[in-house]
């Protein structure tokens, strides 16, 4: 059913649109219902940041870019709520690293690789792999449909962009040796905990800084872009994003008291 025109003044236009969208995506059998759910667990987080990218990410996100940049085998990891949100700046990305793209799902049905095979080709993905008997390895420790990964793809990259992913699947990929690179608008999730790299930000916001961090990096010395990732603390700017969350709250808080 097509909804009645946002209205730009509305203060929560955005996250309406992108509501539209995740709507889109699911009448469309790329997105599954629990992603649909997934997306409102993201909108609760998004709310406690300002629905804006906190500079915690910002941060990441460079570091993210130089890890892609300097991988020898980067691999792009789409599931439906990825493929639904931001297809257009993945296969950017993809084109701006030099990484491949792979399907990879947790409600795993051949109709839905197919769904967003299509998509990501629609937005210029020239091979698209994961997909069908092409997903053809087990990723060791991972009891979900996710361990089902392409010789060519992720089993054989060194680096993988997983956005909005499970944390059984990035606790797998770190102990085969990976580099993890993530979105995640909870930084409690145990994917923001276990990856490499968290960006805490919504994807409809970070890919697009990713892609242009690409651009930006790609003219930089390596060994500058190899400092900057040996600089970074996952951990520490986690906790800096927790804390960015806090003070935001306390704020907002004691402007109510204050007020009363
Ligand atoms: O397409 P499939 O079958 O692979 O399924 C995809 C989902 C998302 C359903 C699956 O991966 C899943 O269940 O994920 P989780 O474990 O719910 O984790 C999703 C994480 O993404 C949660 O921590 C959410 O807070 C976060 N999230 C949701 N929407 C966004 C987001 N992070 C960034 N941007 C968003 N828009």
């Amino acid at each position: 059913m097509r909804t009645k025109k946002i209205p730009k003044t509305h203060p929560r236009a955005e996250s309406l649109r992108v509501r539209e969208k995740v709507k889109e995506g699911y009448t469309e059998g790329i997105m599954v219902e629990n992603g649909v759910i997934a997306h409102g667990r993201g909108e609760a987080f998004d709310y406690l940041l300002g629905e804006l990218t906190i500079p915690e990410a910002s941060k990441a996100t460079k570091v993210a870019a130089a890890a892609l940049l300097l991988a020898n085998n980067p691999i792009i990891s789409v599931n439906g709520n990825v493929a639904t949100l931001a297809p257009k700046e993945v296969v950017k990305l993809a084109e701006s690293v030099g990484a491949k793209i792979e399907v990879n799902l947790f409600h795993r049905t051949l109709g839905r690789e197919i769904a967003i095979m299509k998509k990501m080709k629609t937005f210029g993905a020239k091979e698209v792999l994961g997909v069908g008997k092409a997903a053809s390895l087990e990723l060791k420790g991972l009891e979900s449909s996710r361990r089902w990964v392409d010789p060519e793809g992720i089993m054989t990259a060194d680096t993988v962009l997983a956005p909005l992913e499970d944390g059984d699947r990035t606790a797998a990929l770190r102990k085969a040796g990976k580099t993890v690179i993530t979105i995640d608008l909870n930084p409690l999730s145990r994917t923001a905990q276990t990856a490499s790299i968290t960006i805490v930000d919504n994807i409809v916001r970070a890919m697009p800084l990713i892609v242009e961090e690409s651009t930006i990096l790609r003219k930089i010395d390596k060994n500058d872009l190899k400092d900057m990732i040996k600089r970074f603390d996952n951990k520490v700017n986690l906790d800096k994003s927790l804390g960015y969350i806090a003070n935001r709250l306390e704020k907002i808080a004691s402007i109510r008291v204050n007020s009363q």
